[in-house]
């Protein structure tokens, strides 16, 4: 784990990024992942600047207990499925808004993945980040009961705050 690597306890998820410029957009993966109690890291791992530092990360990720990595990165988004060929653990992938194609590049080079090395990718940026947490707060949750109480329960919260909302007619 590099001197960057931000733990609590054992890990379970990892959340990865091609930069601390993305960590605007990251940080809502983190805030999920603290809101259910889910053992996480956070680091930058460049794929074009720390290609051997990605390949070790993703080749330790299962021996080290990681069930899913959160990968986020922008422009020509290689991260996400370069660790994905290095390592069974799911990956899901998050497109970072980039600054010239607001992200549409970054979308479309992590969800194009030919068959056979999947990538779970999410939406471009905040929601995205958000999303792909609680993808692996579900996954974690299909063996641990009290997590999957935890994702109903907030899914309820949702329901109520619709179906609370009102219209200015
Ligand atoms: C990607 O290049 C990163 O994921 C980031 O989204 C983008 C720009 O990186 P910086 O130039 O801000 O470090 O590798």
């Amino acid at each position: 784990m590099s001197a960057n690597a931000s733990t609590s306890s054992t890990p379970l998820v990892g959340v990865i990024m091609g930069s601390n410029s993305d960590w605007e957009v990251m940080q809502h993966a983190v805030a999920i992942l603290k809101q259910f109690g889910v053992p996480f890291e956070a680091q930058v791992i460049s794929a074009h600047r720390m290609p051997d530092q990605m390949f070790t990360y993703a080749e330790n990720a299962r021996s080290r207990g990681l069930r899913a990595i959160i990968a986020g990165a922008g422009g020509a988004a290689h991260l996400p499925g370069m660790v994905a060929a290095k390592t069974i653990v799911p990956v899901l992938g998050v497109p970072v808004p980039s600054k010239y194609l607001r992200g549409e590049d970054s979308l479309l080079s992590i969800v194009q993945m030919p068959k056979g090395v999947p990538v779970s990718t999410f939406a471009i940026g905040e929601a995205g980040a958000a999303n792909a947490a609680l993808t692996a707060v579900a996954l974690l949750a299909a063996t641990d009961e009290a997590l999957a109480q935890q994702l109903l329960a907030f899914r309820a919260t949702q329901t109520a705050a619709a179906e609370a909302m009102t219209l200015p007619l």
